[in-house]
């Protein structure tokens, strides 16, 4: 569960990235891919080439579903209850991903803000990431 210390600190975090949201996507996608390349099976049908439009119109969808569980952090999963059920229905990517991609997003933010993540924020962040994959995967079955 987010303190609220730790609500206060995600949110920081973000309101850091601001209008990069993005490109933080589209860097944490590659970095994904890149460094786990078993997450890549989930893409057959995208061009993963670095500098990718796929790639980078992702993680535009992507960043955007974050922004969105930060402006709704009491309420994650209500504002993210669609891509909840997408992902449970439809797309079945295996838990385990989530903490991949977490990883690699706090890589990307400590990489563009490395002043911004103190062990405490990057603790709150990692809890926030938990916390969207708990809602991402809470629907399977
Ligand atoms: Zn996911 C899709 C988000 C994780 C895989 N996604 C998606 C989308 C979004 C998301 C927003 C879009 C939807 C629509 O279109 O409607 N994800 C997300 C988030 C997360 C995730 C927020 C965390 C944090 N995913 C994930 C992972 C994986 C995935 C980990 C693997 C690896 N997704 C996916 C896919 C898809 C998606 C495959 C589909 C794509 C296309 O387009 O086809």
């Amino acid at each position: 569960v987010l303190s609220a210390a730790d609500k206060t600190n995600v949110k920081g975090v973000f309101a850091k990235i601001g209008g990069q949201a993005e490109e933080y996507g589209a860097e944490t996608l590659a970095r994904m891919f890149a460094t786990y390349p078993q997450t890549k099976t989930y893409f057959p049908h995208f061009d993963l080439s670095p500098g990718s439009a796929q790639v980078k119109g992702h993680g535009k969808k992507v960043a955007a579903a974050l922004v969105e569980a930060v402006n709704n952090i009491d309420d994650i999963a209500g504002a993210l209850s669609k891509l909840s059920d997408l992902h449970a229905q439809k797309l079945r990517v295996d838990p385990v991903n989530f903490k991949l991609l977490g990883q690699c997003f706090l890589v990307v933010v400590a990489i563009r803000n490395p002043s911004v993540l103190t062990p405490e924020v990057h603790a709150s962040l990692d809890k926030f990431q938990c916390a969207v994959g708990t809602v991402l995967t809470a629907k399977y079955r």
